[in-house]
């Protein structure tokens, strides 16, 4: 039978969770224990517990598993090497790794250290934790899996099938890098500035910030470009990133933006798998990186308050 290893009960952790138990052996592995019946409560209270164990990662030290099939690795961007090294002990160095993080850190580093097979998914399946309590899926979207060098696109079709299956409607592709990049350049331009500002989302269409918006955009246009990357919406240069960026804000008006709940529950950004690629890529590229610089800048500030 599949087995699904996830590692991190975050959000997007417990849904696939929650998803993947009804279809196949899974287990939700944590560094903290989390009772059983709270890591898969939904908001409407309903509890799916079949195949499904919470584990801690020293409870899979210690005892005696079949390999998984999968090993989702759903932390934030700059856990995610670290999570794979307190588990990388008890899987064969062959087990098929999933990374869901965003921007282009872990996945690049994992990919080229990994001897397996190393495959990355975006998503726009909205989900966030209601406390230790649950999980809840906020909105139904889409996922896209791939490998960075397009050399396991059967895995990535099987995997694309089991969570779609699983209820969560996924496809396999060949150019998750655009894909991820694409996100990344999304993210960019809002989620520094709603962190900093301590704003939601759509209150960037204002005055006070719009234009900061786009003196972000013009930089990152600029460094998609140079990285060989389309806005998905086929247009060409600056104002295709801006337009694609305004309907972002525009869709996630009310939302408040995953970088800036964690400088409000005082945790560490993804500042380093987000503006981290884009400024070292100007600088390969001898291009400008200063607003994107001040943005990093800012939130490095920020977290020394953690
Ligand atoms: O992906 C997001 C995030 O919060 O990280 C956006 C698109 C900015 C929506 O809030």
């Amino acid at each position: 039978m599949t087995t699904h290893w996830i590692l991190g009960p975050g959000a997007i952790g417990r849904l696939l969770a929650h998803s993947l138990a009804p279809i196949a052996a899974t287990a939700l592995v944590g560094r903290r224990s989390l009772p059983e019946q709270q890591a898969l409560t939904t908001l409407e209270g309903e509890q799916r517990v079949q195949q499904l164990k919470v584990l801690t990662v020293a409870q899979l030290g210690s005892g005696t598993h079949e390999p998984p099939a999968f090993v989702h690795i759903t932390t934030k961007a700059m856990a995610a090497e670290s999570a794979l090294a307190g588990i990388a002990e008890t899987i064969p160095p062959t087990t098929p790794l999933v990374l869901w993080q965003n921007g282009f850190l872990a996945q690049p580093r994992i990919t080229q250290a990994w001897p397996g097979p190393v495959l990355c998914a975006t998503t726009t399946e909205g989900a966030y934790l209601v406390g230790d309590a649950g999980v809840v899926h906020a909105g139904r979207g889409h996922t896209y899996v791939g490998d960075l060098h397009n050399q396991h696109s059967d895995l990535a079709e099987a995997l694309a099938q089991a969570l779609t299956q699983a209820g969560l409607a996924a496809t396999a592709v060949s150019d998750i890098r655009q894909r991820l990049w694409q996100k990344l350049a999304v993210n960019a331009a809002i989620n520094p500035l709603v962190a900093i500002h301590g704003v939601r989302n759509g209150e960037l269409r204002g005055e006070a910030y719009s234009g900061h918006v786009e003196a972000v955009v013009k930089e990152v246009a600029a460094i998609m470009y140079a990285e060989g990357i389309q806005s998905p919406n086929g247009g060409e240069g600056e104002n295709a990133w801006l337009a694609l960026v305004w309907q972002v804000v525009k869709n996630t008006a009310n939302n408040k933006a995953s970088m800036l709940q964690d400088v409000e529950a005082k945790r560490l950004t993804e500042r380093g798998a987000i503006l981290g690629p884009l400024i070292e890529s100007a600088q390969r590229y001898g291009l400008v990186s200063k607003v994107l610089q001040e943005l990093d800048d800012e939130l490095a500030v920020l977290e020394a308050g953690c």
